[in-house]
């Protein structure tokens, strides 16, 4: 292990699987990253590329003030300011970012539409209860009618709630009253998000919207349309067909693919295709296939987001998070990458063909040059699982010497859904967010973080996730987490309950080793930051920590974000109410003024607002701040006070 290693990832399979390709003269991500450095211009939103008159570059001198004259100068040539360009710049993430959550939602209420009306018969309702809650949240009738019946009527209100022309959203009705209140005042309140994402563009169109914080009203909108619609109803109809997530057991990291059976990973986002490989791998045809080409059976692992779609769901094991999609495939163990759309990067193409793997693109929506394109059809969803997956096994001979696995992998305990949580502090007859209030109130948790989001290969893969997690845990914040970061987490063995004992600090480690659960609880995909929301709004309703979002001991963060949906997570979560810090980078600092109105003037609007700080430990510790303020400003400040003076008292007489 070379140093240099050490600073690209934290994770020991990750550093093997570099090492080998090094050795095999295989370029990957952490390559590329090295070789190119990021655009300064670009980096901090000081590009604008909006008309042909440009690019227009106002680049701002850093560690100087500026002059106000030296400011009129910095426009663009048809006169747009510094805060014009980073604005539109910034909420043209957030309607990317939108766009990709709500997509996936809208493919999703499909699939489940084809199911209601018969026409995927591969498909049906697992959850029941889930369905009929969905009915009641959504006004349809539920009465003698059928659970087809009632599906068809959700998914065709479904369908029309992404193009919304007019009103309020309706998944927006689940948000405390008070919430809904701040976002009608302000103007803020959604309509569909395929209308919001419309209007951002057409605004940020060249000499429309020139004024960034008329510009950020409607990034707000169309971020609170996927957080609290477009992603909502992902995760809603999601459970519906494929179940809600309960605790499961299962393994995480490049180690849990095996030398003697036909690997296949699914890398993306949407369930539905992964569901079905799922279920077929285990088919005795199937493995009967695999015999007669010398396998010992199938192993299915997931990566990125899909991956903890099916770990929740199944116990499917995952491979690795973003940064690790190549290094599964310098493995030389992997004989097929299946993927269907979002954080895929071109270069596993470039990378299978080093080894054997074949790569299988299977969403006409997401096609690779060079790879192999199996559409997934979801009328006859299980037969086109059952190609794909003999596809992979048909490709299991060409495999070559070279083949390495990790003997890496850690144990994690997912599933933790927002009912989930309710039934385990509660209890199944009265399932409630009490415990956890109150445990909130006598101070022996101080609050709670949603640490979420990517890797990115311009800071050390996992290193910030790790760090801050341990930082809030030392000092009894409980973590909720989602999407690569949870995976982290995971692979860092923050995931199962033993983990209270080491990790956290007194107060926190007794609630944890009480209840039986995780210090760090994984709550799902980036799609599933839903899940958060209403896990969020469930213990404002329950009473005794304020009236909203914005009131409770909680904060947000995405250490090493990388997507632009991590921008529209970030920014539904700031319109929510929550205090939400980013590292890496932070693509706002050609404007002062705009980066300020982020950090500081959407707060007196919102009750929530963004933070930059790359020190994972510093920004733990701003949340850790964040979260006292509203402890005292609730009142229970004390509380926690006396608590910690107990812990103080027994660690003095620990000493003795
Ligand atoms: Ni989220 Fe999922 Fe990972 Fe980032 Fe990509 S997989 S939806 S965007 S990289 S957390």
């Amino acid at each position: 292990m070379t140093e240099n290693e050490v600073k690209k990832s934290i994770d020991q399979a990750t550093i093997e699987m570099l090492e080998k390709a090094t050795s095999e003269n295989v370029s990957t991500v952490f390559d590329r990253a090295e070789s190119m450095k990021p655009c300064p211009i670009g980096a901090d939103g000081a590009c604008c590329k909006n008309c042909a008159m440009g690019p227009c570059r106002i680049p701002l001198a850093k560690n100087k003030e500026e002059t106000p004259e030296e400011h009129a100068k910095r426009v663009g040539v048809c006169g747009a300011t510094a805060e014009t360009i980073t604005a539109r710049n910034f909420v043209r993430m957030i309607a990317a970012g939108a766009a990709a959550h709500s997509d996936h939602g809208r493919r999703v209420v499909e699939a489940f539409k084809l199911m209601a009306e018969g026409k995927a018969e591969d498909f049906e309702i697992k959850d029941e209860q889930k369905l009929l809650k969905l009915a009641l949240d959504l006004g349809v009738e539920i009465g003698e009618r059928s659970n087809q019946e009632i599906a068809l009527d959700i998914a065709s209100i479904c369908e029309k709630e992404f193009g919304r022309q007019e009103g309020e959203i309706l998944f927006g009705r689940l948000a405390p009253i008070k919430r809904q209140e701040i976002w009608r005042k302000l103007g803020a309140y959604p309509r569909g998000v395929d209308r919001e994402i419309v209007e951002l563009m057409h605004r940020t169109h060249m000499g429309v919207d020139q004024d960034y914080k008329n510009l950020m009203l409607q990034g707000s909108r169309a971020a609170l349309a996927d957080g609290w619609g477009g992603s909502m109803i992902a995760t809603e109809i999601q459970d519906c067909m494929f179940g809600t997530p309960a605790p499961v057991l299962s393994e995480i990291n490049l180690g849990v693919l095996e030398e003697d059976q036909v690997n296949v990973i699914i890398h993306g986002h949407e369930p539905a295709l992964a569901e079905m490989l799922a279920s077929v791998s285990q088919e005795p045809e199937i493995l009967e296939y695999a015999k007669s080409k010398g396998a010992n059976g199938v192993n299915l692992a997931g990566m990125c987001c899909t991956a903890n779609e099916i770990l929740m769901r199944h116990g499917v094991p995952i491979a690795g998070n973003y940064l690790q999609q190549e290094l599964a495939i310098i493995t030389g163990a992997l004989d097929a990458m299946v993927v269907d759309v979002q954080c895929i990067m071109q270069g596993i193409q470039e990378v299978a063909t080093c080894f054997h793997t074949k790569i299988i693109t299977t969403d006409e929506r997401a096609m690779i040059t060079g790879s192999t394109y199996m559409h997934f059809d979801e009328y006859h969803a299980r037969e086109s699982a059952r190609a794909i997956i003999k596809a992979a096994i048909d490709n299991f001979p060409n495999r070559r010497e070279n083949v390495k696995i990790p003997e890496v992998k850690s144990p994690v305990i997912a599933g933790f859904s927002h009912e989930t949580i309710n039934y385990l502090l509660g209890g199944l007859f009265r399932a409630s967010y009490r415990p956890l209030n109150d445990n909130i109130i006598n101070g022996r948790i101080r609050g709670l973080a949603g640490v979420v989001g990517c890797n990115n290969a311009r800071t050390t893969h996992d290193g910030a996730h790790i760090a801050m997690i341990k930082e809030l845990l030392k000092n009894d914040v409980l973590v909720l987490s989602t999407g690569c970061g949870a995976m982290a987490a995971a692979k860092a063995g923050l995931m199962v309950p033993e983990a209270a004992k080491e990790f956290c600090g007194p107060g926190l480690a007794e609630v944890c080793e009480t209840v039986g659960i995780p210090p760090v609880l994984h709550l799902g995909s980036c799609v599933d930051n839903s899940r958060i929301l209403i896990a969020a709004t469930a213990v404002v309703k329950d009473g005794g920590l304020g009236d909203d979002i914005s009131d409770l001991p909680a904060a947000g963060a995405a250490p090493e974000w990388m997507s632009e949906k991590a921008i529209s997570i970030g920014q539904y979560f700031v319109s929510s109410g929550v205090y939400t810090v980013f590292g890496t980078t932070f693509p706002t600092g050609n404007s002062r003024e705009f980066t300020d109105y982020l950090f500081n003037g959407m707060e007196e609007l919102y009750g929530g607002k963004w933070d930059f700080e790359p020190d994972p430990i510093k920004a733990a510790q701003k949340m850790i701040a964040h979260i006292d303020k509203k402890r005292a400003e609730l009142g229970i400040d004390k509380a926690r006070e006396r608590v910690l003076y107990d812990m103080e008292m027994r660690r003095e007489l620990d000493k003795v």
